[in-house]
């Protein structure tokens, strides 16, 4: 069901090497970017009537509008089940304290007397949150995206997902439900690409975003490449991954369910297993397959992310090769079960999340952690982070010096912009020094 890569014996390749060994899923979004362009300009240029249109041909369904009433909203709070309602509480809560400690404060910073540089973070100011509809149908997610825009102090959120024939051409009650909790009342029903689009632009129902974040298919993600530049984005999501660090002291029961719990997600879904320990490997093979034949979607997902190019068992010679594997591989989720998993933890550079020790699956991050699970994939860990509070703000520096700070250092300017070329940056200098460079300290 799951294929082996053994690293032992041989010395492993450095950096870029050692990757290229690693199973990773094709996901190419420069070829999907081709059949989302049109469909983006349409957008941009009939607005409305091209989002109903979309709507009718992808979704089955025939809007009057895109913006979904009030009433709905509320509506489906109220038939949502309790249990369910409870749950996204407690999802909420836990994320919101995460999310609160993130908060940035203001910052001055002297550089000279009477020279400061300070810094302020200023929210984004209207966010567009795309949750996917079909698949998969994830409240979770709108609460990993709603509230760090919140605590971050976003004034205008709207959040699109996609028409649903089933639901009388309204999104999914869930997703519905998940918004009225977060006190989010402005809901498009849009789907995919179009979504993107009706936020980059903005349509007669739907005032354009500054920035377009959540999770979504291989046409969301193009969308999300065709717009940036003119909108801000999360992340171009691509299938959900994890990995595995483990050593003979993991449970191999454990370990498999972790496996799946991933796989579930999609057929591209990628579940990796580094481990020194050939037992564990062995055990974690006899486990898959009957947990997996016990779980649901096995014949659409899990079995295909499982056998497919994309998933493996990684066998090293020991957890310091380990280490330097799951580094090099970057995964969207790290979870580490070995002996001393915490001082392993702290030694990780490239994840998106690392869960800890044998109480912390994946699925408690997903859900009721607390932290966020928008994290990057396709290796991106190694230079992005998972979605917070930092990703709505933006660090705006405030330059503040009087006349003597800046005669201080204006000869430096002028020779900088000299030594560039231009002229006219230093000459900007010398006009309020009466054309003159003050002489410096
Ligand atoms: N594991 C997914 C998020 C998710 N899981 C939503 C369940 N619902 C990507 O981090
Ligand atoms: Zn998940």
């Amino acid at each position: 069901m799951i294929s082996r890569i053994d690293l032992r014996g041989d010395a492993l390749p450095e950096g870029g090497a050692l990757r290229d060994l690693l199973p990773r899923a094709e996901f190419d979004v420069e070829a999907a970017l081709e059949k989302v362009r049109p469909i983006c300009e349409d957008v941009h240029h009939r607005g409305d009537a091209a989002l109903i249109e979309y709507a009718e041909k992808f979704d089955g369904v025939t809007l009057d509008q895109v913006r979904v009433p009030a009433a709905a909203l509320t509506r489906a709070l109220e038939e949502l089940d309790p249990a369910v309602r409870a749950s996204l509480e407690e999802s909420i809560r836990r994320a919101r304290i995460v999310h609160r400690a993130q908060r940035r404060a203001p910052h001055t910073t002297q550089v000279v007397p009477g020279g400061t540089v300070s810094e302020k973070w200023v929210p984004v100011e209207r966010v567009g949150l795309y949750a996917p509809g079909g698949r998969s149908v994830y409240p979770s997610s709108v609460i990993m995206n709603v509230v760090p825009a919140q605590e971050a102090g976003v004034e205008s959120i709207a959040l699109a997902s996609p028409a649903q024939a089933d639901f009388g051409g309204l999104p999914h009650p869930t997703i519905l439900a998940a918004c009225a909790l977060l006190g989010v009342d402005e809901v498009y029903a849009a789907g995919g690409a179009t979504a993107v689009a009706m936020f980059a632009h903005g349509t007669e129902s739907c005032p354009p975003a500054n920035m377009v974040t959540g999770p979504g298919n291989i046409w969301v993600a193009a969308a999300k490449r065709y717009f940036t530049g003119k909108i801000g984005i999360d992340a171009e999501a691509g299938p959900t991954e994890i990995a595995i660090l483990a050593d003979d002291t993991a449970d191999a029961a454990h370990v498999a369910a972790d496996l799946i719990s991933q796989a579930e997600h999609d057929p591209l879904a990628a579940a990796v297993l580094v481990t020194d320990s050939v037992e564990l490997a062995e055990a974690v093979e006899k486990e898959l397959e009957p947990q997996v034949a016990a779980t649901r979607h096995v014949d659409d997902r899990i079995a295909p992310a499982l056998s497919g190019r994309q998933s493996a068992i990684v066998l090293v010679d020991g957890v310091e090769e380990g280490l330097r594997v799951v580094d090099a591989y970057g995964a969207e989720h790290l979870e580490i079960q070995t002996a001393d998993a915490a001082a392993l933890a702290q030694r990780v550079k490239n994840a998106g999340a690392i869960f800890v020790g044998p109480w912390a699956p994946v699925s408690l991050g997903d859900y009721c952690a607390g932290s966020n699970h928008v994290l990057p994939t396709g290796g991106c860990a190694c230079h992005s982070s998972g979605l917070s509070v930092q990703s709505f703000l933006r660090g705006i520096h405030i330059v503040d010096y009087t006349k003597d700070a800046l005669a201080e250092v204006a000869h430096h300017v002028v020779t900088l912009a000299e030594a560039e070329d231009l002229p006219a940056h230093g000459a900007a200098v010398k006009a309020r020094f009466g054309w003159k460079v003050p002489e410096g300290k």
